[in-house]
C-alpha cells in the first residue's frame, strides 16, 4: 500500500509518513483512489443521472449512444442538475453548522447554558444594529437571545432577502434583483434546488443554473456567514496570533488529542476541559507531561484563528496523523472526516470519538454533544484521551520533523485595524501599483492533486508578483506549512508588496480563517467596493480553489463568482458533458454576473491567470496597469 512511484506531497511530514505507510501497508487515501481508477467517465462528465428510478441513465458523450434519458433530460438538463444538487449540498452543509452555532447564541440568550458566554460584546451589539435590534439599555443577554431569534428568520421563508445583504454594494444587489438570484431563505434556496432538480420540475439549463448561484449566495451571504459572526461573538473575533503548523506540532512526551472537523462548539469547551487540574494531574500520573491539543483541517483553523492551537494538518493529514502513532485520540465533530480514520486507528492505539449525532462514525466511540453539559462532556472526552496514553507503543512513535511557525487570525476586524482603522491605505497600495490586487487562494486537498502543490505554488507565484493573497481553509495549513505566513515571507514578494508588508509588520499570506470564514473575504471585498463607491466585480481581485474536492467548495466557488469574483478552479468539475453549460460558466457569466469561473489545474498558469485578469480590472478603473497579453503563460 501507498507504494506508488510518484511523488504524493510536497510536505516533508507526508513524504515521511507516506513511507511509514508503504512499509507497514497501511491503506490510504492514496490507495483508494488508485483502486478507483479509471473513474467513471460519465459521472466524471457530470452526464449520469439517478435522480428517479426510470433511470439510471447516461448520455454518451460520443454522440453514439443515448442523447436523452428515460425522461428526455439531455446533457445539459442533467449537468446542471447535478451541479445544482452539488451546490446546495455544500450550501446546506455550511449552513447546517451555521444553525447549530446559533443555536448555542440562543441558549446564552435564553441563559439556559453555563458554558458559552458572548465573549465580542460590541459585534454582538454591532450585528444586533444590522438586525435591526434596539441594543440601548438592554442586557448583554437579550440582545443575544433577540439576536438569535432575528438569524432563525434568516433560515426561513419569511423574508424577501436575507439581513446580510445590506453589506452588498447597492448595484451588486440591484443586479441580483434584476437576474433574479436575490437569496431569500437560507434553508429555502437549497430546498428550491431540490425541488427543481427533481424528474420533470426545471428543464431549463440556464434557469437551473441560475438557481443554483441563488443558492450559493444563501450560504456566503446567509449560512457560513451567520457562522462567522455568530462564532465571533461567542468565541471572540480573531486577532492577529502566533502558531505553529505541521504534524511536528505532537509532542512525544505528552497526551496528544486532534480536533478535526469544522464546528468550534465543542472544540472550545475541550481547550478548557484540558486546563482542568484534575485532567491534567492524571496525565501526570499516566507517565505524561501534560496535555497538548492540536488541530485538524477547518476545526483547527477556528482554534488557530482565536487561540492560536498548533495545526497538526489539513485533509489529506488526518490518516497520516494517526500513523506517528502519538495520538491518544482524534475527537470528531462533521465535515471533510473520512470514514477511513477509524480503519487506520485500529492499527495504533488512537481512539476516535465522535460526537454529533447527525455525524456518527461506524466503529467509532460516540459521545453525543449537548451545548448544556458541555463542558462535562468534553471532561469526559479528554480524560478518554488521557487514560489512552498508558496503551502508546512509545516505539512505534514517529513525530516527523518540527514545526513551522506561521500567523493566523487575520479578521477582517484586524485587517482593518492593522492598517490603521480603514481600508484606505490598502486601497492606496493598490492605486500606486505596490499591490496590484487581492486573491483568496482557499480550499481544499483533492488526492488527484499533489499535496499542497497547488496551493503553495499559486500563492508563491502571486505574491512574488505582488499579489496579496488571504487563505482559508486547507490552503492556510498548507500556505503556513510551508512557511509562508510569517512576516518575514515578505521577503519572498514581489517589491511593492515586500515594502507595504514590511511597514505594518504581516505576512504577504493572510489566514482569514475557516471554511464558513470565505465570508471574511466576501465581507472585505464589499467593504473595498463601497469604500470606492462601486461594485465588486470591477475591482482588481480573484479567487482560486486548486485542489477543491468537496460540495461545499463548489458552493463557495459559485458564491464567490455570484459575487463578482473571477474564480479558478485547480481540478475540474463534473461539467464537461455539457459544451453549453461550460460556455455559460466559464465565459458566458460575465455578461449575467460580472464574473466566470475558469479551470486550469497548473497552478503557475493559474497564476497568470489571475494576473492577467487583475490587470483588466486596473485597466477598468483607470488605475496604472500592464498590457494582461504581455505576462506569458509558463
Ligand atoms: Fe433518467 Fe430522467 Fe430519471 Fe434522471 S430524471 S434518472 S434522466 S429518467
Ligand atoms: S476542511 S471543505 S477539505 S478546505 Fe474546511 Fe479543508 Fe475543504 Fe474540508
Amino acid at each position: 500500500m501507498s507504494g506508488h512511484d510518484k511523488e504524493l506531497s510536497i510536505a516533508e511530514d507526508a513524504k515521511k509518513m507516506l513511507r511509514l505507510a508503504a512499509e507497514e501497508n497501511i491503506e490510504t487515501v492514496w490507495d483508494r483512489l488508485h483502486a478507483q481508477e479509471p473513474q467513471c467517465g460519465y459521472c466524471s462528465l457530470g452526464l449520469s443521472c439517478r435522480n428517479c428510478a426510470m433511470g439510471p441513465c447516461r448520455i454518451d458523450p460520443f454522440g453514439e449512444g443515448p442523447q436523452k434519458g428515460v425522461c428526455g433530460a439531455d446533457a445539459d438538463v442533467i449537468v446542471a442538475r447535478n451541479l445544482a444538487r452539488a451546490i446546495a449540498a455544500g450550501a446546506s452543509a455550511h449552513s447546517d453548522h451555521g444553525r447549530d452555532i446559533l443555536e448555542a447564541l440562543y441558549h446564552v440568550g435564553r441563559g439556559d447554558t453555563e458554558v458559552y458566554r458572548i465573549s465580542d460584546e460590541d459585534k454582538l451589539k454591532t450585528i444586533a444594529g444590522e438586525y435591526g435590534i434596539e441594543t440601548e439599555n438592554k442586557d448583554v443577554q437579550t440582545i443575544a437571545r433577540e439576536l438569535a431569534w432575528e438569524m432563525m428568520e434568516d433560515f426561513g421563508t419569511r423574508k424577501e432577502e436575507l439581513t446580510f445583504l445590506k453589506r452588498v454594494p447597492a448595484p451588486r444587489r440591484e443586479l441580483w434583483k434584476k437576474v433574479g438570484v436575490t437569496p431569500r431563505g437560507i434553508d429555502r434556496e437549497s430546498v428550491e434546488t431540490l425541488h427543481r432538480t427533481h424528474m420533470g420540475v426545471d428543464n431549463d439549463y440556464v434557469n437551473i443554473l441560475l438557481h443554483g448561484l441563488r443558492t450559493s449566495l444563501s450560504d456566503g451571504w446567509g449560512g457560513s456567514m451567520v457562522a462567522t459572526e455568530v462564532s465571533d461573538i461567542l468565541f471572540g473575533t480573531p486577532k492577529p496570533v502566533a502558531s505553529k503548523a505541521n504534524l511536528g506540532v505532537l509532542k512525544p512526551d505528552m497526551v496528544n488529542i486532534a480536533l478535526h472537523g469544522h464546528n468550534p462548539i465543542l472544540s472550545d469547551v475541550i481547550v478548557r476541559a484540558a486546563k482542568d487540574p484534575d485532567l491534567q494531574k492524571l496525565a501526570e500520573e499516566q507517565g505524561a507531561k501534560g496535555i497538548n491539543l492540536v488541530g485538524l483541517c477547518c476545526t483547527g483553523n477556528e482554534l488557530q484563528m482565536r487561540l492560536g492551537i498548533p495545526m497538526a494538518g489539513n485533509h489529506l493529514m488526518q490518516e497520516l496523523a494517526i500513523m506517528t502513532g502519538a495520538l491518544e485520540a482524534m475527537l470528531v465533530d462533521y465535515q471533510c472526516i473520512m470514514p477511513a480514520v477509524v480503519e487506520v486507528a485500529k492499527c495504533f492505539h488512537t481512539r476516535i470519538i465522535s460526537t454529533f449525532d447527525k455525524a456518527k462514525f461506524t466503529g467509532a466511540t460516540h459521545i453525543p454533544f449537548d451545548p448544556a453539559r458541555g463542558l462535562e462532556i468534553g471532561k469526559e472526552i479528554v480524560r478518554i484521551g488521557v487514560e489512552n496514553y498508558a496503551n502508546r507503543i512509545h516505539e512505534r512513535v514517529m513525530i516527523p520533523g518540527t514545526p513551522t511557525e506561521m500567523m493566523a487570525g487575520f479578521s477582517v476586524e484586524a485587517i482593518v485595524g492593522a492598517l490603521g482603522g480603514s481600508p484606505a491605505p490598502l486601497v492606496d497600495a493598490i492605486k500606486a501599483g505596490k499591490i496590484r490586487g487581492a486573491a483568496g487562494v482557499v480550499g481544499c486537498n483533492n488526492p488527484k492533486i499533489k499535496h499542497d502543490y497547488g496551493h503553495v505554488t499559486l500563492t508563491r507565484s502571486l505574491i512574488e508578483n505582488d499579489v496579496l493573497v488571504v487563505v482559508t481553509g486547507c490552503s492556510a495549513v498548507a500556505n503556513g506549512k510551508a512557511g509562508l505566513m510569517v512576516p518575514e515571507a515578505a521577503d519572498l514578494a514581489g517589491s511593492g508588496l515586500r515594502e507595504i508588508c514590511k511597514a505594518l509588520g504581516i505576512p504577504p499570506v493572510l489566514h482569514l480563517g475557516s471554511c464558513v470564514d470565505n465570508t471574511r473575504i466576501l465581507v472585505l471585498a464589499a467593504a473595498l467596493a463601497n469604500f470606492l463607491g462601486t461594485d465588486i466585480d470591477r475591482l482588481p481581485l480573484a479567487g482560486a480553489a486548486p485542489e477543491w474536492y468537496s460540495e461545499k467548495a463548489v458552493s463557495i466557488g459559485a458564491y464567490v463568482v455570484a459575487s463578482g469574483i473571477y474564480t479558478v478552479l485547480g481540478v475540474q468539475p463534473p461539467i464537461f458533458g455539457s459544451p453549453n453549460v461550460v460556455k455559460l460558466l466559464a465565459g458566458g457569466l460575465d455578461d449575467v454576473i460580472g464574473a466566470s469561473f475558469a479551470v486550469e489545474p497548473d497552478p503557475e498558469k493559474a497564476a497568470v491567470l489571475i494576473r492577467r485578469h487583475i490587470e483588466k480590472k486596473r485597466a477598468g478603473l483607470g488605475l496604472p496597469s500592464v498590457d494582461p497579453e504581455s505576462i506569458p503563460l509558463p
